[in-house]
């Protein structure tokens, strides 16, 4: 794994976040996009060589809303950028890490994803990815 990637934060109302944040960090958001797949608009602030990515779900099945519900708002994944994920993915696999999905897919901010699950990893919900280029 190169780098820190980005952090992504789950907060209820992306709009009153993206405020806070602003204020926070002294700089707007950059992009807004959706991720229909996983139930989730996104907004991204560059904060020097890594990312923020707030979250915000948009249905009752999102991973955010279930996250929100059990722990509240806050820090809900850890981002690692790697070069070639397929070969990060069968690395962790075989190291006995579990792999939420078997293929990577395609993510907010033009990456490939994979996630790692939370149990295996310390607690962390820790995800891999790789620009699509
Ligand atoms: N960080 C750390 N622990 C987490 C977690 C997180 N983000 N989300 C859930 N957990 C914990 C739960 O609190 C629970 O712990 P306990 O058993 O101690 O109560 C355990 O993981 C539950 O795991 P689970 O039974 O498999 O159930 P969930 O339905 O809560 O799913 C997870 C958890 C990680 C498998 C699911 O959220 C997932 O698939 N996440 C990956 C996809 C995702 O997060 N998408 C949103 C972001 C997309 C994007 O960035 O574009």
């Amino acid at each position: 794994m190169k780098k820190i990637e980005h952090i992504g934060i789950a907060v209820k109302d992306l709009n009153a976040a993206n405020i806070l944040f602003a204020k926070l960090f002294g700089k707007q958001h950059y992009k807004v996009e959706g991720v229909e797949r996983e139930g989730v608009q996104t907004s991204f602030f560059m904060m020097g060589e890594t990312k923020v990515e707030l979250l915000q779900a948009t249905n009752d099945e999102s991973a955010i809303e279930k996250f929100i519900e059990k722990r509240g708002e806050g820090i809900h994944h850890i981002a690692f950028a790697v070069d070639d994920i397929y070969a990060e993915m069968k690395r962790l696999e075989a190291e006995g890490f579990i792999l939420l999905n078997k293929e990577p897919l395609p993510g907010a901010d033009n990456k490939l994803i994979c996630f790692l699950h939370p149990k295996s990893t310390g607690g962390i919900l820790v995800e891999l990815c790789m620009e699509k280029g």
